[in-house]
């Protein structure tokens, strides 16, 4: 038999992206509604953001647009993808559960991944909740996942431990607030609410990380790709938290402006699914 080795679930070669309908300015979900995103701006930051993911040595898949769904380009949310699996959601909101269609077509088909897709109809997730952290799983118990969500992740992903994280109703991810910033090395955000699920995370996973406490919650969200890291830039993260995030970057780095996005709760990590195929 041949035997394979792996040498860090951190490690992709694809990228799955998706171009931005021209409904996101206007249509896109967002929890602050007072927020207007200049469409401009906002398709640049996703380009960087794509020529960021090709600059780390990742092919990018980038699916069409689909205007009936303004929120498409952040598609962590439909799928989630750990090794050669992947489950495709039953997303928590119902304008977006027709994001899954061509993203389950390019997971099975082009990337020959191993597909689950959520059967039970009372059970909803939204990727944005699970955060893999190459040892087990921590899945946001929020306004979008759902205790039959974290079940589902369970049954389809065995091997790891699985545990619910209660998400301050503030807040619309468990990500949004948490994110790998290495191997073993977790970025937290430092809210209130943030601090609450933090809490909650230390409590409940079945591994020790080594935790990088941030003054603000978006900073905590980071891509870790291939033993490099994508931040967000200096004035979205604040002085002290870039320095504090520089110090604890070893490899190379990358920054990219999301601050558009951002206005409509989306951040580094909903951009892209990242896979090893
Ligand atoms: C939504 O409310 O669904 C989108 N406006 C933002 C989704 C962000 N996704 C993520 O953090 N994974």
């Amino acid at each position: 038999a041949s035997k394979q080795i792996r040498m860090s679930y951190f490690n992709y070669n694809y990228a799955l992206m998706r171009k931005m309908p021209k409904s996101f300015e206007k249509e896109a979900i967002r929890m602050d509604e007072t927020q207007e995103v200049d469409f401009v701006k906002a398709r640049q930051q996703l380009d960087n953001y794509k020529d960021a993911l090709t600059k780390l040595g990742l092919e990018v898949i980038d699916l069409d647009a689909d205007e009936e769904y303004p929120d498409c380009i952040f598609v962590e949310d439909p799928a989630i993808v750990i090794g050669k699996k992947a489950l495709v959601t039953r997303l928590g909101h119902v304008n977006r559960r027709g994001e899954t269609g061509p993203i389950k077509e390019v997971l099975q088909n082009k990337l020959q991944l191993d597909i689950t897709e959520m059967k039970d109809e009372y059970a909803t997730v939204d990727g944005g909740d699970v955060l893999f952290t190459g040892k087990e799983i921590l899945v946001g118990l929020s306004a979008r996942t759902n205790e039959k969500g974290v079940k589902t992740i369970a049954e389809t992903f065995p091997e790891f431990p699985v545990s619910g994280i209660p998400v301050h109703p503030t807040v619309l991810h468990l990500k949004s607030i948490a994110t790998m910033l290495g191997d073993g090395v977790m970025a937290v955000g430092g809210s209130s609410a943030a601090k609450e699920m933090f809490q909650a995370v230390k409590n409940k996973s079945k591994f020790n990380y080594k935790y990088v406490e941030l003054e603000r919650d978006p900073s905590a969200n980071v891509l870790y790709i291939n033993g490099k890291v994508v931040h967000k830039t200096q004035p979205e993260l604040g002085d002290n938290d870039y320095k504090k995030l520089l110090s604890n970057i070893s490899g190379d780095r990358i920054e990219v402006c999301m601050d558009e996005m951002y206005k409509v709760d989306g951040c580094l990590s909903c951009c892209s699914i990242l896979i090893n195929s």
